[in-house]
């Protein structure tokens, strides 16, 4: 098991459509351990590979309080959706930012495992949210793209400033 570097704002893997698995192999399997160790250690509830610049849609999540309960999603989709919450994200490749977001309150999502067989579930509360926040890694979508243009336009100043003074 190893540590990945995670990648951050502006760098462009992520803003790429990562690409679908079709191999369902050992170093898939390698791959997903090495995320949840990251996330886990970074400390972060999921991670998407294209935040440590791996282009395939694998992502971690586990938002249980005592850290036990890892979902690896390979190939995720939301097949339904249903009603709103608003939530303060936050994103270990945006760290020190936080803004509020309204996504599904209820979701139906399909994914595959390791193995590659098709698992199907739903999801609400801060588990929706998370998968939510993923599957949008996996599209090139941050979730500061979901706030309003003068809250993004702010932030993105204040990287730029931080960015010039650490330089
Ligand atoms: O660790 C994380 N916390 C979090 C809090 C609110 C909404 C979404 C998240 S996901 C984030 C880890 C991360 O950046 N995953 O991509
Ligand atoms: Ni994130």
């Amino acid at each position: 098991m190893s540590l990945i570097p995670i990648h951050t704002y502006p760098d462009k893997c992520l803003r790429k459509k990562a690409q679908t698995v079709t191999a369902f192999d050992d170093a898939l399997a390698s791959l997903t351990q090495n995320m949840a160790e990251t996330m886990y250690a970074a400390p972060g509830i999921g991670l998407a590979a294209p935040q440590v610049n791996i282009d395939q849609r694998v992502v971690v999540i586990d938002v249980s309080e005592d850290k036990n309960d890892l979902k690896v999603l390979i190939n995720p989709e939301i097949v339904h959706k249903e009603g709103a919450q608003d939530y303060e994200e936050g994103c270990l490749s945006i760290p020190g930012v936080f803004g509020v977001v309204e996504r599904a309150a209820q979701i139906e999502v399909k994914a595959q495992d390791l193995s590659g067989n098709a698992v199907e579930f739903q999801a609400d509360g801060l588990l929706a949210i998370c998968i939510q926040h993923e599957i949008d890694h996996l599209n090139g979508v941050l979730f500061i793209d979901h706030l309003s243009k003068l809250k993004r336009d702010r932030i993105k100043k204040r990287l730029k400033k931080e960015a010039r003074q650490s330089a």
